[in-house]
């Protein structure tokens, strides 16, 4: 098992579209596998392949409380079941620490395969729809900032530049010798 490197907002290679998943093999397995540990180790809720800069057709996510009950969608298909959209305040592993409201239909069917090679055909509401259409969007090359104005998504640059910064800075403390 391995946590996987999170490309982050504006990496170009974010806007690569995903190819459908020909074969559920064991290369797919160990994505997979990766893919669910590396979406638990950022304590997120969702992962497309896309964002560790695998550009298939493969979303993992967990809506559990206890973060026991990991989901599965290759070759996902979603279609609005309403024409209603509702706004949703959305977060995402690519573009760290920054949330905004987004609006999507909120009832969607879901058709893909499972971790198997099983169908799955069923209907999702609320958080579930929306995190599904979210992971789509990343499929596809979009990024939740791309719904909000031009000086949002300015914001949206600046915040991630900073937060890496921060980040990479406390890697390095951590790799310095203590003092102690
Ligand atoms: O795709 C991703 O980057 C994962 C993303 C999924 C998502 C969260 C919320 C709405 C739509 C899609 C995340 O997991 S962001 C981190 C997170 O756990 C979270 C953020 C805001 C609200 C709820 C959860
Ligand atoms: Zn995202």
């Amino acid at each position: 098992m391995a946590v996987l490197n999170i490309l982050s907002y504006p990496d170009p290679r974010l806007r690569t579209i995903a190819a459908p998943v020909k074969q559920v093999d064991d290369n797919i397995k160990t994505l997979i596998t990766d893919m669910i540990e590396t979406m638990y180790d950022a304590e997120g809720i969702g992962l497309a392949a896309s964002q560790v800069d695998e550009h298939l057709q493969l979303i993992v996510m967990d809506l559990s409380e206890n973060k026991d009950t990991p989901m599965v969608f290759i070759n996902p298909k979603v279609t609005p079941l309403v024409e209603e959209k509702q706004p949703y305040e959305e977060g995402c592993l690519s573009v760290p620490e920054v949330y905004d409201k987004v609006e999507r239909p909120n009832k969607v069917r879901i058709e893909a395969l499972d971790e198997n090679g099983d169908a799955i055909d069923q209907e999702a509401e609320g958080l579930l729809a929306v995190c599904i259409q979210h992971e789509m969007d990343h499929l596809n090359g979009v990024i939740f900032v791309d719904y909000l104005s031009n000086l949002k998504q300015n914001r949206a640059r600046d915040k991630v530049k900073k937060v890496l910064k921060i980040r990479e800075k406390n890697l390095e403390k951590q790799a310095q010798p203590s003092n102690v």
